[in-house]
């Protein structure tokens, strides 16, 4: 399948940002640095569009992606590596 129309909607930290309009939404939940973000790359067919790192930790936002506008990809954090100041994490919301 061709993927023509691929767009970075929101880099999401509050609830209140996530798109609205009730497409379908995919999400991979696991630890980090298992590939969630190379396997959305993989599947719309872009080599860096989702960023990758080989140090766990490199999505820190839910990045929504609007592919061929009929549905999301949502790349979200990995646990187990939160490498995200006291100060961040205090940004993002609930500190505990
Ligand atoms: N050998 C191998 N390496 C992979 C595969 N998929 C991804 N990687 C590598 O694993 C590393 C981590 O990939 P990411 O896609 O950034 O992992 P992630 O799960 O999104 O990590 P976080 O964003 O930290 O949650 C990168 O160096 C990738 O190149 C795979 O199928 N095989
Ligand atoms: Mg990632």
């Amino acid at each position: 399948m061709n993927i023509n129309n691929v767009e970075l909607v929101i880099s999401a930290v509050w609830k209140e940002q996530y798109p609205e309009g009730g497409l379908p939404e995919f999400a991979l939940a696991g630890r980090s640095n298992v590939g969630k973000s190379s396997f959305i790359n993989t599947m719309i067919r872009r080599k860096s569009m989702a960023r990758i790192s080989q140090k766990p930790g490199k999505t820190q936002t839910l990045n929504f992606y609007k592919i061929e506008d009929s549905f999301f990809f949502v790349d979200v954090p990995g646990y187990g590596f939160a490498k995200v100041s006291k100060k961040e994490r205090k940004k993002m919301g609930r500190d505990d």
